[in-house]
C-alpha cells in the first residue's frame, strides 16, 4: 500500500515513523510520504487560507494549493480520505475496506474546512471519503489521519503476525471485548473470575460471551440494537 499525507503541519505526522506504521514500512508493506501543503502555495507568503464567502468566523483553505498538490500526489484511482467532523463516522468496517486499497491520500485541513470545490473536482477522478472520528471537534485533520492510518495499516494482509487476534478483538463481531486477566490469580484482594481458571473451554467461552453482551448493553446499546432512519422513520434492523 502507498499512503501520502498532505498537511500544513507535517511535523504532526512524525509518529508514523514509529510503532505499527513504522513496522509495516520496515516490512515493505507500506510506502508512506508526508508532504507540506505550502510547497504548492504560489505567493511569497505561501498563503493557504482566506476568508469565507458568505461571512462567518474562521478561515477556509484556498482551492489552488490543494488542486496542485492533489494533481502531484494523487493519481487517478487513488482514494482521497478527508478527515472532517462533518464526515461519515469512521468504523472498523471502513478501516477493513480501506486496507484493501492500493493508494490512499489524506488531505488534512483545518476544521473550518477546505473549499468544497476541491473535493467536488477531485471526485471526478478519485474516490473521495469524508470521514469523522466522532462527535467532537479537533483543531485539524492531522490527529484524525494518524488514527485512521493506524487502524487501516494494522489490517493490511500480511501485517499482523496472528490473524486470530484480529477476529477476536473489539468491534470485529459488533460486540465490545470481554475483560482480560493474567497472573497472578489473586492481586490486592481482587481475584480472577473462577470460570477462567477452570480449564473448561466451553465454560470459558460462555463466560466471555456473557461479559461481551453485558458490556455492550451497558456501554454501547447502539451496537446491540442498530437502528437507522429510512424515509424519516426509524427502521429496526435484524438483531
Ligand atoms: Cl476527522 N477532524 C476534525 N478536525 N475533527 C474531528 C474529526 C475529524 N473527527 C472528530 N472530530
Amino acid at each position: 500500500m502507498r499512503i501520502d499525507v498532505l498537511s500544513i503541519f507535517p511535523g504532526y505526522l512524525a509518529p508514523l515513523e514509529l510503532s505499527l506504521p513504522g513496522k509495516a514500512r520496515a516490512k515493505g508493506l507500506l510506502d508512506l510520504s508526508v508532504h507540506d501543503l505550502r510547497d504548492w502555495a504560489v505567493d511569497k507568503h505561501r498563503t493557504v487560507d482566506d476568508t469565507p464567502y458568505g461571512g462567518g468566523a474562521g478561515m477556509v483553505m484556498k482551492p489552488e494549493p490543494w488542486g496542485a498538490a492533489l494533481d502531484a500526489v494523487a493519481p487517478d484511482g487513488a482514494v482521497l480520505v478527508v478527515p472532517t467532523p462533518s464526515g461519515i463516522p469512521f468504523s472498523q468496517e471502513i478501516a477493513a475496506e480501506l486496507s484493501t486499497r492500493e493508494h490512499l491520500v489524506f488531505a488534512c485541513g483545518r476544521y473550518e474546512g477546505i473549499d468544497q470545490r476541491v473535493l467536488d473536482e477531485a471526485a471526478g477522478r478519485l474516490e473521495v471519503r469524508e470521514l469523522s472520528l466522532g462527535d467532537y471537534v479537533l483543531n485539524g485533520g492531522e490527529v484524525a489521519a494518524l488514527a485512521i492510518i493506524e487502524a487501516v495499516v494494522r489490517l493490511i494482509p500480511g501485517f499482523m503476525g496472528n490473524a486470530a487476534s484480529l477476529d477476536e478483538e473489539s468491534h470485529a463481531d459488533g460486540l465490545l471485548e470481554y475483560p482480560v486477566y493474567t497472573k497472578p490469580s489473586s492481586w490486592r484482594g481482587h481475584d480472577v473470575p473462577e470460570a477462567l481458571l477452570s480449564g473448561d473451554h466451553g465454560r470459558i467461552a460462555a463466560w466471555r460471551a456473557e461479559q461481551s453482551e453485558r458490556r455492550t448493553a451497558e456501554r454501547r446499546p447502539d451496537l446491540r440494537h442498530p437502528s437507522t432512519l429510512v424515509d424519516g422513520r426509524e427502521l429496526r434492523l435484524a438483531e
